[in-house]
């Protein structure tokens, strides 16, 4: 993680996954020399778990630890977050929160790619026809700051980097 941290907003990129958090959050850090934290990776790195799930065969993140690891560095803004939860963070962590849609066909076909299969692929496409992610952001922030943003294809990744460019350069102007 960097520690040379620029200034800039603190950006939040949510979604199911496979609808492209990653994709987008990265690029977008590139491009706006922001830091990328992948909430994930952060949690693998500092071995941030509290238990292990047996259903989904994978290790059950320690909110409180994850919280504690980004305090500091979310104080000092200029940080895109990418995760598919949003409700245990902070609301006033974020100046903006971003959520992905993809069309059900094309996300089964990513997540399927990814390795996907029987309930862990069934309830990741439960969780985006039922918009699950979209109304835990307008439950956990100011409706004004929630976006959705379509992620079908390249085009709409690229419609996306621009839009949040543009925002990026017009709260940098007010801030
Ligand atoms: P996430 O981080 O939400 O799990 P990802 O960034 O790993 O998703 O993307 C999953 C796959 O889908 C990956 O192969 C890249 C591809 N992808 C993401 N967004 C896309 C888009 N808008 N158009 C086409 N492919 C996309």
């Amino acid at each position: 993680m960097a520690t040379d941290r620029p200034c800039g907003p603190n950006i939040l990129i949510t979604g199911t996954p496979g609808t492209g958090k990653s994709t987008l959050a990265e690029e977008l850090a590139q491009r706006a020399s922001l830091n990328y934290i992948n909430i994930g990776d952060l949690a693998k790195e500092g071995n941030l778990y509290e238990g292990f799930d047996p259903q989904y065969n994978c290790p059950i993140i320690d909110e409180d630890r994850v919280l504690d690891e980004l305090e500091d560095q979310m104080g000092q803004g200029g940080n895109v977050i990418d995760y598919h939860g949003c409700e245990f963070f902070p609301e006033r962590w974020f100046d903006i929160v971003f959520v992905l849609r993809t069309d059900n066909p094309i996300l089964y076909t990513r997540l399927e790619s990814r390795g996907y299969n029987g309930k862990k692929l069934e309830d990741n496409i439960q969780c985006e026809i039922f918009q699950t992610i979209l109304e835990e952001a307008r439950d956990s922030y100011k409706t004004e700051i929630v976006h959705e943003l379509a992620s079908n294809t390249p085009d709409d990744m690229e419609d996306n980097l621009d839009k949040i460019l543009s925002w990026i350069e017009q709260w940098k102007n007010t801030h």
